[in-house]
């Protein structure tokens, strides 16, 4: 019964940003994780965008995830997405150095210079798993380049989806836990719009432009 109109829709918005180099499985992990399937994609263009409710640590949570294009010609395009983004998930593939190395010389810089919240939560994740004997990348290089620039670190599969929900689940349970992410003014901002005083219905008080 008890009528869902007067009740938050959820407790807090949390902006997340998937970057990382072209064909790591970005746009993969995240249909992955918000419909649970596993297709064959194309290159994104520009930045894709899916939302995505969830409850975790026992919140209402409304997950609004940015999936950036790796592809060169759009990194400038792509700095703008940095804002206010709570959470940064940085992809490679456990199968191409490459982008593991492209990590440390291009995208944790970016985060660096572009991140407009000082304590935004990284989440490294090395992707493609199940790929087990194309795999060129071990563990423990992922660990050992999460410990050092201070990132969450998870190993996954948006083909297989193992440890898919954990990745999302993980970022999001530490960004809870980080009291200057969930404070007003981020736009994180607790959604009370139901609880605020609406201003008197008079069409003459509006100050719509
Ligand atoms: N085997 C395997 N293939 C994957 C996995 N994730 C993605 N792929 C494949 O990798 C290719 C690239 O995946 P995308 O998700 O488009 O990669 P992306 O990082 O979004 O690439 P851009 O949009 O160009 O930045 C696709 O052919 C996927 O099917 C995975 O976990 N395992
Ligand atoms: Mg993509």
């Amino acid at each position: 019964m008890g009528s869902s109109l007067n009740q938050p829709e959820f407790d807090y918005l949390f902006k997340l940003l998937m970057i990382g180099d072209s064909g790591v499985g970005k746009s993969s992990l995240l249909l992955s994780f918000t419909s649970d399937t596993f297709e064959d994609m194309s290159p994104t263009i520009g930045v894709d965008f899916k939302v995505k409710y969830v409850d975790v640590g026992g919140k209402k949570l409304k997950l609004a995830i940015w999936d950036t294009a790796g592809q060169e010609r759009f990194r400038t395009l792509t700095s703008s997405y940095y804002r206010g983004a709570q959470g940064v998930i940085m992809v490679y593939d456990v199968t191409r150095r490459d982008t593991f190395t492209n990590l440390s010389e291009v995208w944790a810089k970016e985060v660096d210079l572009y991140s407009t919240n000082q304590d935004c939560i990284k989440m490294l994740v090395g992707n493609k798993v199940d790929k087990e004997s194309d795999r060129v990348v071990t563990k423990k290089e992922g660990i050992s380049f999460a410990r050092e620039c201070g990132c969450l670190f998870i190993e996954c599969s948006a083909k297989t989806r193992a440890n898919v929900q954990q990745c999302f689940e993980e970022l999001v349970l530490k960004i809870l836990d980080t009291p200057s992410l969930l404070a007003e003014g981020s736009k994180g901002m607790k959604k009370n719009i139901f609880k605020e005083k609406l201003p008197q219905s008079d069409a003459s008080t509006s100050s719509c432009c």
